[in-house]
């Protein structure tokens, strides 16, 4: 899991603006993304039966392409319709909670802001990490302030195998001292959902690993 360069693309229908958003994630896949979560929050978010069927629809573009398809926050749909990952964050059900329910059939992921938060996650039994905001965001009204990369680096001195994803306001511009960091992948919402040319823009958060243009 989280072989580097992983570039984990995340949204929900308010994200995308005029785009289809199953249009949108099918641009991203072709462009190489390596995680999708569906992350639907915000004014005008689906709930209930229509974001059953929303998820499924992304859920069965995702095996498409084999990439794997996580659900944030709604734990009993991702059981319901058994999404390969569930993502929660520090507000949400509690890590030990979601790992007790979906055992080791799904693979979780908690987003946390401190290295005290990353032990707590580890020890609740989390796959991988969230971190972040890294840069200022405009995707999450209720962001924390930006840190930076300081705390990827802490966690990954005292946790070098636990897979950490950095996140918020990332761009192919300044995804270069995440991964120097050490983590293992970059989250993004607006670098692709706002992008001109989707396939293009993942192809460039992939490349700026290696520091490359394309
Ligand atoms: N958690 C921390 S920042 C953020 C989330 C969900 C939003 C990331 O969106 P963007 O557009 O890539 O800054
Ligand atoms: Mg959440």
């Amino acid at each position: 899991m989280f072989t580097k360069p992983a570039v984990y693309l995340i949204f929900g229908t308010p994200n995308t603006g005029q785009m289809d958003p199953l249009l949108l994630l099918e641009e991203a896949l072709k462009g190489g993304i390596s995680y999708f979560q569906l992350r639907e929050k915000g004014p005008g978010a689906l709930t209930g039966q229509p974001l059953k069927e929303f998820a499924l629809k992304c859920q069965a573009l995702c095996r498409l392409y084999h990439v794997p398809f996580i659900i944030n926050d709604h734990v009993d749909l991702a059981c319901e319709i058994s999404a390969d990952g569930i993502h929660v964050g520090q507000e949400d059900t509690c890590a030990q909670t979601v790992r007790a329910k979906i055992g080791h059939k799904m693979f979780l992921g908690v987003s946390v802001h401190s290295l005290e938060e990353a032990e707590h996650a580890v020890e609740d039994g989390a796959d991988y990490l969230g971190m972040g905001p890294i840069y200022g965001t405009k995707s999450k009204p209720d962001a924390k302030e930006p840190s930076g990369v300081a705390k990827i680096i802490r966690v990954k001195n005292e946790f070098p195998y636990i897979p950490v994803v950095g996140i918020g306001g990332i761009t192919a511009s300044n995804a270069g001292s995440v991964w120097e960091a050490g983590a293992e992948g970059i989250a993004v919402i607006s670098a692709v959902t706002e992008a001109e040319n989707v396939q293009q823009e993942v192809k460039r958060l992939t490349a700026s690993y290696r520091r490359e243009n394309v």
